[in-house]
């Protein structure tokens, strides 16, 4: 199988971490920036995105099919099964997609050439989201099941705010989470560090 990935993509590195976790042997990782091979990348993907996976049958996106498709045919399920019958842990997953998406729209508004075409008002509200959702998270990663897809999110979100956001510091706002983070000890999170 290959791997369409980039080194920032947070998206991307759940399922970086996702493969080594399961110990998929096989797995060819093809780095790109979806900004300059976007030819290559839009034959497999049409939306130019990573994470996408190409396997013998199809061309796999986004992150949330690849990360199910993975975890069926090589963990039973087992990164998902929590999530299957609790709502709770449900929407946190899609919370935690959420702050990627405006992470990364926050790294967009901040990379705009000009200071004048950079908007106040949607880094304004891309912050808001992060700090609120942290906070949710914070009482919420309490509950959840040691190993699974949302902590791989977790560590993919938290590690992209310290590589694209520092300013953010979102340890001092949540103290909880950072303790929760040094926790996390798997040799495929330092594999797959942001660089
Ligand atoms: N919903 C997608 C989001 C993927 C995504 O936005 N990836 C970014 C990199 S972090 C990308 O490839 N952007 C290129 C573009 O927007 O054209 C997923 O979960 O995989």
């Amino acid at each position: 199988m290959k791997l369409y990935a980039s080194d920032a993509s947070p998206y991307a590195r759940v399922i970086r971490l996702l493969w080594r976790q399961l110990g998929i042997e096989g797995v060819e990782e093809v780095m790109v920036n979806p900004f300059e091979q976007d030819a290559l990348l839009r034959q497999a993907n049409p939306l130019g995105k990573v994470p996408c996976l190409i396997t013998d049958e199809a061309s796999l996106y986004d992150s949330q099919v690849i990360a199910h498709y993975l975890d069926q045919h090589w963990g039973q399920g087992r990164f998902h099964a929590a999530l299957a019958d609790d709502w709770g842990l449900a929407v946190d997953n899609a919370l935690l997609q959420g702050l990627m998406d405006a992470a990364v729209a926050l790294r967009v508004e901040a990379t705009r050439q000009a200071e004048g075409s950079r908007s106040a008002f949607w880094c304004q509200r891309h912050r808001h989201s992060l700090s609120e959702g942290l906070a949710k998270l914070a009482s919420s990663s309490e509950r959840w099941p040691d190993t699974g897809i949302l902590s791989l999110r977790l560590v993919a979100l938290l590690e992209y705010l310290d590589f694209r956001h520092p300013e953010l510091a979102w340890r001092t706002a949540q103290p909880t989470l950072a303790r929760w983070l040094e926790r996390q000890t798997h040799p495929s999170i330092e594999a797959t560090r942001p660089r």
